[in-house]
């Protein structure tokens, strides 16, 4: 007996040296014996369009798009136009584990998908730093939030009165995002409440919001307020900077306040409005304590009894999109159904709200700005132009969907200087840098709803097309494209070096109460039908790797990835229980299950993390 164990002993031994040396060959193939060599950024600058980024090389920027259906957000080197990452913000990811932990399933509240939109990356002092991007879900009325030291989604924030919370839009310090709902719904129009008014009740009953997050300067997000508004359908939101800092812009298309067969009746009036609103006001009045009530647990401000918050500005027949200029100066609107953009000058819509010059009044008496004296040019960019942007050259790009076309026009001539096709239907467009107040210029991305003979066939759902254009030039030019299997709103596109990524977590500073911090600090413990386990993850194993547990146990794993080098990632998942999760070096995760199944299940890595990754396996035993 005694010779069988030393000799199983020495097998163990030599076993393990044997894995030892594996880990260094793996090691070394994987890693390379020294460091790699450091990939360089591309030179955009000297970019023609047969340029790509050779393998090897890295992109010199990051774009940020919003993935519409999917409910996430995904990135693009730019300018390889290469998918980097997928980031699930309000929808559960197998891959991650996302929505399966239970803190992550909290998070996403029971909701299975979004509808986002609209990316805006956190600024300092107007210049996108980095930090937090954050993203409107116009399904579920919320608002995500991505640590961009992480790439995870760290908070999702629900308006509870909003309906179709749909722009989203940052100020220039970031103290402050703004919502706004497209739909209107009567108020206690929560889930909870289920406050009913019948449709016909529309004008009275009615509201759309207007929402004031408060951000902390560790970037949590708090409801601050929300103001009610007309029951129109808001589109987009752009805050003021610089000179019309403290302000923010909302466009609006359904001034007909149609609630049926909306397509036609709101088309019916020649004008839609821009609503203009003091948020600087609006938080002193709050903080004073003078909001008008509380709906839903929210501070809700009405206007109308507050002369001074808010004002209207006719605009063209059905906008889609406000953009506010790099100097702030600017603001412009397109009227989806009038190949015209409107100019508003800042300076004149302060002179006239100050002289008190307005050409009547709107919706609840609030007064309504004179078009012809506070706009300043109406640019004929093309047919059906629905959003801007703004390059580092005073130059502005406008989207034309109808016409599958981007327009370029200079701010201050409103001369159209160019015009460049694409394919096709466009939506938004993005512009390095283009909704802060110091763009990068250099690219653009056109987010085309829909493409056309430029992708082999896969059945009737087409791909959506987004097409990268260079734009430093005097004449702007396509450089390539890529197919999308979602519809991707808006985008944020910064330098690379704006972004300061991690690549590990730091074991013990992780922050998380039930991480371990060394492998013989894994257990388990037992509390009456409560199992709780610590466990280790670590090439190429965990500890505990085996776990017994009786039918009907509660069971909570502690995962902590005690890996310290970058990209060594371990899955964790567990046969028949639907569950798996990935944990990046350092991180610790939580898994919870009632062990209802008895049998053997097996639970095994699925991240292809060494050599011996198939081997990194454990048992999971229910006795009935
Ligand atoms: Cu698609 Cu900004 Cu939601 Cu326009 S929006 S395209
Ligand atoms: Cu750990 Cu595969
Ligand atoms: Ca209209």
């Amino acid at each position: 007996m005694d010779g069988l164990r030393k000799t199983m002993s020495k097998v163990t031994a030599i076993v393990a040296v044997i894995a030892a040396l594996l880990g260094l060959v793996v090691g070394k193939f994987l890693w390379g014996a020294s460091n790699p060599a450091t990939p360089t950024a591309a030179q955009p600058t000297t970019l023609s369009s047969t340029d790509a980024v050779a393998p090897g090389q890295l992109d010199s920027y990051y774009a940020f798009l919003s993935g519409g259906q999917s409910g996430d957000v995904y990135v693009y080197g730019v300018p390889s136009m290469r998918l980097i990452k997928t980031i699930p913000v309000f929808t559960p990811d197998p891959r991650s584990g996302y929505g399966f932990t239970p803190d992550t399933k909290a998070m996403l509240g029971g909701y299975t998908w979004g509808d986002d939109h609209h990316p805006v990356m956190s600024q300092t002092n107007g210049t996108y730093d980095g930090r937090w991007l954050f993203v409107n879900d116009k399904a579920n009325n919320r608002v995500g939030e991505v640590d961009l030291k992480t790439f995870e989604t760290k908070q999702i924030l629900n308006l509870p009165n909003e309906i179709g919370t749909h722009s989203l839009t940052i100020t220039p310090d970031s103290k402050y995002l703004f919502t706004a709902s497209e739909y209107s719904a009567p108020l206690n129009n929560g889930p909870a409440q289920g406050n009913y008014a019948p449709l016909n009740a529309y004008s009275e009953k009615y509201f759309g919001i207007l929402s004031s997050i408060g951000l902390g300067s560790d970037g949590k997000m708090n409801l601050n307020w929300e103001m009610l508004t007309a029951p129109y359908d808001y589109d987009l939101a752009a805050a003021g900077k610089a000179v019309s800092d403290g302000w923010v812009f909302v466009s609006s298309y359904n001034s007909e306040e149609a609630t049926t067969d909306t397509e036609v009746n709101s088309t019916k009036n020649s004008r839609d409005y821009v609503l203009v609103v003091n948020y600087v006001e609006a938080q002193k009045l709050v903080d004073a304590g003078q909001y008008d009530f509380v709906n839903n647990g929210v501070k809700m401000i009405d206007p109308r009894k507050h002369p001074g918050l808010a004002y209207l500005i006719p605009c063209g027949k059905n906008p889609h999109g406000v953009d506010v200029s790099p100097n702030g100066q600017w603001v412009v609107a397109s009227g989806k159904l009038d190949p015209i953009v409107t100019v508003y000058d800042f300076n004149k819509i302060k002179a006239a709200i100050e002289k008190k010059d307005f050409q009547g009044t709107g919706w609840g008496n609030l007064p309504v700005l004179n078009y012809n004296d506070v706009m300043t040019a109406e640019i004929q960019v093309g047919l059906g132009p629905l959003h801007t942007q703004f390059d580092d050259k005073g130059y502005a790009y406008t989207s034309l969907f109808v016409e599958s076309a981007v327009t370029k026009w200079q701010l201050g001539t409103w001369k159209v200087v160019e015009k460049i096709p694409v394919n096709y239907n466009v939506g938004h467009i993005a512009v390095a840098g283009g909704d802060s107040e110091h763009p990068y210029g250099q690219f653009l991305i056109a987010l085309d709803k829909m493409s056309q003979n430029r992708f082999l066939p896969v059945g009737p759902g087409y791909p959506v097309n987004e097409q990268l254009i260079d734009i430093s030039g005097s004449s702007m030019k396509l450089l390539r494209e890529a197919p999308a299997n979602r519809e991707p709103h808006y985008a944020v596109i910064v330098p690379a070096n704006v972004i300061k990524a991690e690549n590990v977590y730091p074991v013990g500073k992780s922050g998380n109460p039930n991480a371990i911090t060394a492998e013989n600090q894994a257990k388990v413990v037992r509390n009456g039908n409560q199992v709780t386990v610590y466990m280790a993850a670590i090439r190429s194993h965990f500890t505990p790797d085996q776990l017994t547990v009786k039918q009907g146990d509660k069971v909570t794993i502690y995962l902590t990835n005690l890996e310290q080098q970058p990209n060594i990632t371990h899955g964790f998942a567990v046969s028949d229980y639907n569950i798996n999760v990935a944990v990046d070096p350092g991180q610790t995760k939580v898994v919870q299950f009632t062990a209802d199944k008895p049998g053997v299940f097996p639970f095994y890595c699925t991240d292809f993390c060494s050599a011996l990754h198939e081997e990194m396996m454990g048992y999971l035993t229910v006795q009935p």
